[in-house]
């Protein structure tokens, strides 16, 4: 493998744009608003190296029993694991928002990958609070396309679970901004990418929070884990 790299990706599969987003009717304007939570965007080639974070720092903040971050890690390959901080935009004006309580918005995720081999790809995201699975969930992707001489993965407009979407309602109703990063240091996501068919791991993310101060906007910063 061929290091260092500037994004999260191997040779087998890379992620290229990832986002998290509200969406609703304007009423008035007549128009659908989008809010993004947060966001991945496609990383220009000339990206600084990523750093590495120890992968034992985090074990704790995932599932630990058959099949935990450890296992997962110990099986590889190692080159395919990240970890990625998010500071979660929560500053959107409640305008429009959810008439009558639960109606009215769309949470979603979308997400594109790309590699050369036109597999089918399978995702499974691993929603944690205090390191114990609380929601997994399965999806596959569209069918592979082939664009510009490599294949391209997407899953577009995936709905939010509900449990991801009461924690983020009930998160914004807190008053302060640390009160919601302590909430969300006993909140974390795993996503395991695999191919469908042999089952091998491509790609392994590690998601955590925190609450990004309302004027930047939602921020990231991508890290490879390892194990010296
Ligand atoms: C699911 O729906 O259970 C799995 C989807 C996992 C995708 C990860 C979405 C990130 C959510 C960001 C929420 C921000 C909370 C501060």
């Amino acid at each position: 493998t061929s290091w260092p790299r500037s994004h999260i990706g191997t040779e087998t599969l890379r992620l290229v744009e990832f986002t998290a987003f509200m969406e609703w009717q304007n009423e008035l304007a007549m128009f659908k608003e989008q809010h993004r939570f947060v966001h991945i965007d496609p990383t220009p080639m000339c990206e600084p190296p990523l750093e590495m974070v120890d992968i034992r720092q985090i074990y704790d903040k995932f599932p630990e029993e058959g099949g935990g971050l450890r296992d997962l890690y110990d099986q590889g390959p190692p080159h395919a694991f990240f970890l990625v901080k998010f500071w979660a935009d929560l500053s959107f004006s409640l305008l429009g928002e959810e008439p009558g309580g639960s109606g009215g918005a769309f949470y979603g995720v979308s997400s594109r990958y790309e590699g050369p081999r036109a597999l089918t790809l399978n995702c499974t995201s691993k929603v944690c609070s205090f390191g114990k699975q609380v929601v997994e969930k399965l999806e596959t992707a569209e069918p592979a396309h082939w664009e510009d001489g490599r294949y391209v993965f997407r899953m577009q407009r995936s709905a939010l679970c509900e449990y991801l979407i009461n924690f983020i309602r009930k998160l914004r109703t807190l008053p302060e901004k640390q009160m919601m990063d302590s909430v969300l240091e006993n909140f974390t996501i795993l996503q395991i990418l695999r191919d469908q068919e042999t089952q091998e791991l491509l790609l392994c993310v590690a998601f955590v929070f925190e609450v990004s101060a309302s004027e930047l906007g939602a921020q990231h910063h991508i890290y490879r884990l390892g194990r010296d």
